[in-house]
């Protein structure tokens, strides 16, 4: 990872290497934190952070589905943001929020710890390698069911819940294979580890219901308006595995994934990147990037940067 110089923790700016938490922080032993995955990208208009407030309120969902109160409002988070990048001097990154049960008492019950709050950034090119975007990635379909709505709640960008994701993604990568896929316990198609999934079959593109364990994606949302916008039919309905196997196209997407096509599930070979898919890939890549005027308000400019 390529360090940046200033990390915020609870409202002051600390060095990189300094940005350092206690041994008994209660989210390190129970992993009892919430996060934040967000983008920054540089447009002809100044820095801009995709859909700022609408991370920063799903932050406080997570929040409040473990019974977390953060001692930051979600201006004020949109605001630390901005000074982050200020302070870094940087115009394109990766930004991660992280709230988490600090140091203070060691058992289960959260009683007695502190919230503590961090925000930093740093440069992060293709999420999934260097020629995801152009050429595609494989995928294999995870023995590791995706987490029930019962279990944890799946809903809350928890750190504990990303166990499930990190045994999917080793599991997939000792395979030879980029990513994994995960079907949910009724055998549905969820999510990937760290993106939500579509597939494309004549012409129309079809994603799993939010009921189907998966993460609500920001991605996701703008990627159903920018769909319909296109013109494509887009259908959200519970998928199964041969789904993927007779698919035209298969896609990813996440804030850090951004849109990033299949070309092979397991032993099934879907074939280079398809028009829909790469229809979808430059619209979305072209909308962060402040180039489509219908979605500017998307955009979190930030403050004192903005060029007219
Ligand atoms: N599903 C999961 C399980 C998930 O982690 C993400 C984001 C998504 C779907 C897409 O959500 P959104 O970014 O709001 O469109 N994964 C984040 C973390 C990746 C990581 O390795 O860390 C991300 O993309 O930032």
């Amino acid at each position: 990872m390529l360090a940046t110089e200033k990390i915020w923790m609870n409202g002051t700016f600390v060095d990189w290497a300094d940005a350092k938490i206690h041994v008994a922080t209660h989210g390190l032993h129970y992993g009892t934190g919430v996060f934040e995955g967000i983008r920054a990208y540089d447009t002809a208009r100044g820095p801009a952070v995709f859909r700022l407030h609408d991370h920063m309120k799903r932050l406080h969902n997570s929040a409040k589905l473990l019974y977390m109160d953060i001692p930051y409002s979600v201006d004020e988070l949109v605001q630390a943001t901005f000074d982050l990048l200020v302070a870094n001097k940087i115009d394109e990154c990766y930004i991660r929020p992280i709230a988490y049960f600090g140091y203070g008492e060691l058992g289960v019950a959260t009683r007695g710890n502190p919230v503590d709050v961090a925000l930093l950034c740093w440069p992060w090119g293709q999420y999934l390698g260097e020629d995801a975007l152009a050429k595609g990635i494989t995928a294999k379909i995870s023995s590791w069911q995706r987490i029930g709505p019962n279990v944890i709640p799946h809903v809350a960008k928890a750190t504990g819940v990303y166990i499930n994701s990190m045994l999917a993604t080793t599991e997939a990568h000792r395979g030879g294979y980029r990513e994994a896929i995960l079907l949910t316990e009724q055998g549905y198609v969820a999510d990937g580890p760290g993106e939500n999934i579509y597939i494309v079959k004549d012409g129309v593109i079809y994603t799993p219901d939010l009921q189907a364990s998966i993460l609500p994606g920001i991605t996701r949302h703008s990627i159903t308006r920018i769909a319909r916008d296109l013109g494509y039919e887009f259908v959200e309905k519970n998928l199964i595995r041969t789904d993927l196997y007779l698919a035209d196209e298969i896609f990813m997407s996440g804030t850090a994934a951004e849109v990033t096509p299949l070309r092979a599930v397991d032993d099934i070979e879907i074939g280079d990147p398809g028009p829909v898919t790469r229809a979808i890939q430059a619209a979305y890549l072209d909308t962060v990037k402040g180039k489509r005027p219908e979605y500017d308000a998307w955009l979190d400019y930030v403050p004192g940067r903005k060029r007219a």
